[in-house]
């Protein structure tokens, strides 16, 4: 790369959406306002009326905000984004704004599960019918579109069961239908995966994961490419109001600026334990977009730059076996969430796909037994000592049922 202007991620990382601020501050400073005061009537109306450029009401836009927003739209190649207070709020915030009654949405089986359960009641209520299919076969995806179909809606790769989806594939079935490709890009990040550079149209993520990093703030982010689009998604999001705020932009904007060298790390950890994972007796089956027994390891290789730091497992002895594990675990902190510093597991069945019921997990491919495992940035040395340690308590306690 020859320009001074292109910048190499890392860089945009630590500078992507930085401006010039009142005294010179090296980092945005947080305009903790609720409201911003007009210089007279006629400049109050021309804000509103959009013939001038400022600030007016911070659900409707306030400058830490945009430095993170333009921070995300800058690493993910976009046009603009929008902030939002969770990753659920973006969920919806793209239904909202993408779909009306009488719309059709194909979506991923192997998507967070209050995702699936937004779309099993809230967007149904309102008259927009899904259907769920294993995104990791072109062929469910094409045949599961109809002229209604607005929104194929993907993750990859997946919660938890970490299967992928190829994003040109899906992009050019959406494009050819007139239908929009949503990809949340929560276990990605821009430092691995870039799904505008496969044709993508929207891209959403979980701030709270990787982007922030340091497990203290819920927050979402949508990215999109155009002026138009933008305007659009500003209109739903204004009206939804599920806007972050200037703290929480804050803390995410300065989570952004290790993202490059934090995700080197998740993969390299991850790496190293799912090998481990794979040659413990105890261990059924390891899902892992670096394994090259994963399913799609030829396609991770060509759409991600790395494996991510999200490892899913089975115990031969299921249930019972996992549960004692965490039980058992000590470093790894039993909680979910995931993309932080610190390592976590935790338990889909019971834990965050326990809302989507099991008939509906079972067809996603989530079993009982699964125990999905975030990798921090811990000395990878703890971290096995701790699995090693866990894994030989995997048959001493009882059994639990999930429902
Ligand atoms: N998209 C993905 C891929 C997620 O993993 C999550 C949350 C969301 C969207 C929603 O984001 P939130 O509203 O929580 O910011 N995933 C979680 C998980 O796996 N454990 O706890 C939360």
């Amino acid at each position: 790369m020859e320009n001074i202007d292109d910048k190499y991620f890392e860089t945009k990382c630590v500078h992507s959406g930085i401006k010039e601020y009142e005294y010179g501050p090296v980092v945005p400073p947080i305009y903790q306002t609720s409201t911003f005061k007009f210089k007279s009537a006629g400049h109050g109306a021309a804000l509103f009326a959009g013939e001038e450029k400022g600030y007016i009401y911070t659900r409707m836009g306030n400058p830490t905000v945009e430095a993170m927003e333009d921070s995300v739209a800058e690493l993910e190649g976009g046009h603009k984004a929008l902030g939002c207070g969770s990753g659920m709020a973006a969920v919806h915030t793209v239904f909202a704004t993408l779909t009306q009654t009488g719309d059709h949405v194909v979506c991923s089986h192997a998507v967070y599960g209050p995702t699936t359960t937004l779309l099993n009641s809230v967007m149904k209520r309102y008259g927009v019918q899904t259907t769920f299919v294993d995104a990791s076969n072109i062929d469910e995806v094409r045949d599961a579109v109809t002229s209604k179909t607005r929104v194929i809606y993907i993750e990859t790769p997946g919660n938890p069961t970490l299967a992928i989806s190829d994003i040109e594939a899906i992009a050019a079935i959406a494009h050819k239908n007139e239908a929009s490709l949503v990809v949340d890009n929560t276990f990605m990040s821009p430092a691995l995966q870039k799904p505008f550079e496969f044709g993508a149209d929207i891209i959403l993520h979980s701030m709270t994961k990787f982007l922030n990093g340091h497990a203290d703030v819920i927050g979402g982010v949508i990215v999109v490419k155009d002026e138009e689009t933008y305007r659009e998604f500003r209109k739903t999001l204004n009206q939804l109001g599920g806007v972050i705020d200037p703290f929480n932009s804050f803390l995410v904007h300065r989570g952004i600026k290790t993202l490059a060298l934090r995700m080197e790390r998740h993969c390299e950890s991850a790496s190293i334990i799912a090998e481990y994972l794979v040659s413990h007796p105890a261990v059924e089956k390891v899902m892992f977009p670096g394994l090259p027994s994963h399913p799609q390891f030829e396609l991770a290789k060509k759409q991600q730059k790395g494996p991510g730091g999200l490892i899913s497992f089975e115990l031969k002895g299921g249930c019972r076996a996992g549960q004692n594990m965490m039980n058992s675990i000590k470093l790894f902190q039993l909680a979910v969430s995931l993309g932080g510093v610190e390592s976590l597991i935790q338990h889909p069945a019971s834990m965050t796909h326990a809302s989507m019921g099991k008939e509906v997990r079972t067809a996603a491919g989530i079993t009982d037994g699964l125990v999905r495992l975030s990798i921090g940035i811990e000395n990878v040395k703890d971290l096995m000592l701790d699995l090693e340690q866990g894994l030989e308590k995997v048959d001493k306690v009882r059994d639990v049922v999930v429902n």
